[in-house]
């Protein structure tokens, strides 16, 4: 007989992950406290925001006749917590309102011999502190009458389904016991290899993992800056420094966005004197939209009332997800004066309307690249220019070819390349 698992919390992890316990023969019910999200799942539609595969998995999930989408959570032998840990806006700390409002509905049915998984990415301390005590309002003892681990993924969006399954996966238990129901639970779809560990730790190596690529997206784009100051191409720089055999720096960027990276670093820094670097490199990144309007500014000196296109709104290439896009910090930093208008061809929702292509660049004196989605890398630099006003190019992720822009005559900037090549 195979555990019922219910899954609280339907977003791009809940729900694939629901799907995926389904598929491989559990029964699941997936809770929401979102009616429209559970309405549109109930009625086969979901909410994948792009996800390759994920709509075909959940149908497949709905089609075992194992899988129920509902509001109202049930008594099972599993609860998988996968809901939001937003950034409180004032004292970047983490809102744990919805783990602590999911697990309080969890330890109102909680019975001997269940298994909690926390999932959602939360400071460290916060399982054994927050969860456990919440769960033991039942009259139950975490270890002895229960199990509970936090078992955080790292799947990519853009790739999360292959990710889930086939990444190595971290199980931190209260005790080893509950980190060994886990790791037998996750077996059953996890091909990657399963490593179990304390509940602390567990919480720690997710937001180590994304820390340390907020640091590393930082030292890339501060010596994007240096190289201005230099007269160096950090691209054509960091091509060969990545030839050294131990180093490999990631890609200058307009900002670091989605709702990790810029979020999992101040999980780890709030209440932390240690956390210097981790505060550092975030004050890098969030500078990074600042310096992509300031290169607009520079280009479109002299022209009145300039109109720019923006291209790619997401918070990265290749997806759909526009959260804590740095699209939106480099709109707000560019004068009121200025008609800004906005394409992409994967977003489907945006702060402003987003436009089909040529009514963006229509009229623009300029284009800001800022989302490196494949689809840019077939635009024809002539017919767009036929378009625009002026034929500037501020392609921020160096994505396009700048040699082919150029000979269409469009003036190409980027960001770590001294405006005098450009
Ligand atoms: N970025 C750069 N330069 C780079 C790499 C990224 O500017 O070289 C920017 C991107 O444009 C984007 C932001 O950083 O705005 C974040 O993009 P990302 O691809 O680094 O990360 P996410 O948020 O898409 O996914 C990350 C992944 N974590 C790591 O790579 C360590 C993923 O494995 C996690 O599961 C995910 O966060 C998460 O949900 O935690």
């Amino acid at each position: 007989m195979t555990d019922k698992v219910c899954v609280l919390g339907l977003g791009y992890i809940g729900l694939p992950t629901a799907a995926l316990f389904a598929t491989h023969g559990h029964e699941v019910v997936g809770v929401d406290v979102d009616p429209r999200r559970v309405e549109m799942l109930k009625n086969h539609h979901t909410f994948t925001d792009g996800e390759p595969g994920l709509a075909t998995l959940v149908s497949e999930a709905s089609q075992t006749g194992r899988f129920r989408v509902t509001e109202q959570i049930e008594p099972s032998d599993v609860f998988i917590i996968s809901v939001p840990t937003p950034l409180r806006k004032t004292g970047r700390s983490a809102d744990l309102r919805s783990v602590r409002a999911a697990t309080q509905n969890v330890a109102r049915i909680l019975k001997r011999a269940d298994l909690v998984v926390l999932e959602s990415t939360v400071p460290p301390g916060t399982t054994h502190q927050v969860v456990l005590p919440l769960l033991e309002r039942s009259g139950l003892r975490g270890g002895r009458d229960f199990s509970l681990v936090h078992c955080p993924e790292r799947a990519v969006p853009g790739h999360a389904l292959y990710e889930l399954i086939h990444n190595d996966r971290t199980v931190g238990g209260i005790d080893p016991a509950s980190g060994e129901r886990a790791k037998a639970l996750y077996g059953v779809f996890v091909k990657g290899e399963i490593l179990t560990t304390d509940a602390t730790t567990a919480e720690m190596v997710k937001l180590m993992e994304n820390t340390s690529r907020d640091v590393n997206i930082a030292i890339a784009n501060e010596f994007a800056l240096l190289a201005v100051r230099h007269g160096v191409d950090v691209w054509k720089a960091i091509e060969l420094v990545n030839r050294h055999p131990r180093v490999k720096i990631l890609r200058p960027g307009p900002g670091v966005g989605g709702h990790c990276i810029p979020v999992d670093p101040w999980f780890l820094a709030q209440g932390s004197p240690e956390a210097a670097l981790i505060r550092t490199a975030r004050r890098v990144n969030t500078q990074m939209p600042g310096v992509v309007a300031a290169i607009a500014k520079r280009a479109l000196r002299g022209i009145r009332a300039p109109r720019i296109a923006v291209l790619g709104v997401t918070y990265k290439g290749n997806v759909a997800d526009t959260r804590e896009s740095p699209a939106v910090d480099v709109l707000a930093r560019l004068p009121s004066t200025w008609t800004a208008r906005v394409h992409d061809p994967r977003a489907t929702r945006f702060q402003v309307s987003l436009l089909p292509l040529d009514d963006a660049v229509r009229g623009a004196d300029c284009f800001i690249l800022m989302a490196d989605h494949d689809e840019y890398l077939f635009l024809d630099p002539n017919r767009v220019g036929a378009l625009m006003r002026h034929r500037i190019l501020i392609d921020t992720r160096n994505h396009l070819d700048h040699a082919a822009w150029t000979a269409a005559g469009y003036r190409v900037f980027t960001l770590g390349r001294p405006a005098s090549t450009a």
